[in-house]
């Protein structure tokens, strides 16, 4: 049986792009994979200047919407990044072994480092502890969005250096597993929807704040008047219709938009039906979470055990192997 691990920043809230892109499919793996591993990585939260009081609560927060999202804790074993201080040991150790060249060449590293003034090495060793974060627990499978691609492109090539010096075949060489909506944008059209672009919709926000943002949402550049016909295929509000409405819904969309039948509003509208409907029982499961803090908490004191004591157990081996111990 495949093991499933994928983490997730605690930066800002859950939004519709994380959700989407990698924890819905988080909630679908764990019936099929129990045990999966899924981690609040607040390690990776603080390569930038911020506040600790504010990293705890996000910490938090972040558990209790995955929880509401669906990830159940009797399936899955949801924990918190620093609960497991051995990922930064394994890190550690796979710094050693990248070459610097690798993590100058990620994407991800180039266009933030474009945003800071003052660039930290924990940007550019980002990936290193994730390839620790994926292979300390030997995980094949990774639920992420399509951003983390190069990012998974560098765990494999990190188990494969390795297992060449100190065990063959001992780290598996993790697969990224995407959903149809591997990027979502945001609701500019302009960039992918993202924690730091300040561009997002969260999870948690009521059906009104939400239509507040849809309302203004770029479409298809080419529709200036209702009369124009409109082309799905270039519009960012139809791809969003294709992860929240119901097949038959996105059909009568895309005819009506070609044919010039709705306006965009109207268009944006059956999507705001479409959002209220998968968004409000996750809504409803916050609340009662927040009514309960203390489920939050067992779950990640449950989870943070189960998992550090699989970590352990990697680095028992690694540190055998590597002439550590
Ligand atoms: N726009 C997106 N579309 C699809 N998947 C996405 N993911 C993020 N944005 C999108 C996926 O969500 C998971 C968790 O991401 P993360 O919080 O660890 O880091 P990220 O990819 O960097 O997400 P953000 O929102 O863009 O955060 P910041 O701005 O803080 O860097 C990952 O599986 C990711 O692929």
């Amino acid at each position: 049986m495949p093991q499933i691990f994928s983490g997730i920043q605690p930066s800002g809230e859950l939004h519709i792009g994380n959700y989407l892109g990698a924890v819905k499919n988080w909630v679908a793996l764990q019936e099929t994979h129990p045990g999966a591993l899924y981690c609040v990585v607040n390690y990776h939260a603080i390569t930038g200047v911020y506040d600790p009081a504010v990293l705890r609560q996000r910490t938090f927060d972040m558990a209790r919407s995955i929880l509401a999202a669906g990830v159940d804790p009797d399936r899955a074993i949801l924990f918190v990044q620093s609960a497991v201080p051995e990922h930064t040991e394994l890190a550690w150790i796979f710094n050693t072994m990248t070459p610097l060249g690798e993590l100058e060449r990620q994407t991800q590293y180039k266009d933030k480092a474009a945003r800071q003034e003052s660039i930290l090495a924990g940007l550019l060793n980002y990936p290193v502890l994730q390839a620790a974060d994926i292979l300390i627990y030997r995980a094949d499978r990774v639920p992420v969005g399509e951003d983390q691609a190069q990012h998974l492109e560098l765990s494999r090539d990190t188990a494969r250096r390795w297992n060449a010096r100190f065990g063959e075949g001992f780290f598996p060489e993790p697969q990224t597993l995407l959903t149809p909506a591997r990027r979502i944008m945001g609701l500019d059209g302009q960039s992918k929807m993202s924690k730091s672009l300040g561009n997002t919709v969260g999870l948690l926000e009521s059906d009104e704040a939400i239509w507040q943002k849809l309302r203004p949402a770029v479409t298809d550049p080419a529709r200036q008047r209702k009369t124009d016909p409109g082309n799905p295929d270039v519009c960012n509000i139809y791809s969003l219709h294709k992860a929240f409405s119901p097949v038959d819904t996105q059909a009568h969309v895309a005819t009506q938009c070609r044919s010039a039948g709705w306006g965009c509003i109207d268009c944006k509208k059956v999507l705001a039906d479409g959002v209220s409907a998968e968004l409000t029982p996750i809504r409803r499961r916050a609340e009662l979470l927040d009514a309960e803090p203390a489920r939050v908490h067992d779950a990640l004191a449950t989870g943070g055990a189960r998992a550090r004591a699989l970590a352990q157990a990697t680095m028992g081996e690694v540190r055998e192997r590597m002439g550590l111990s």
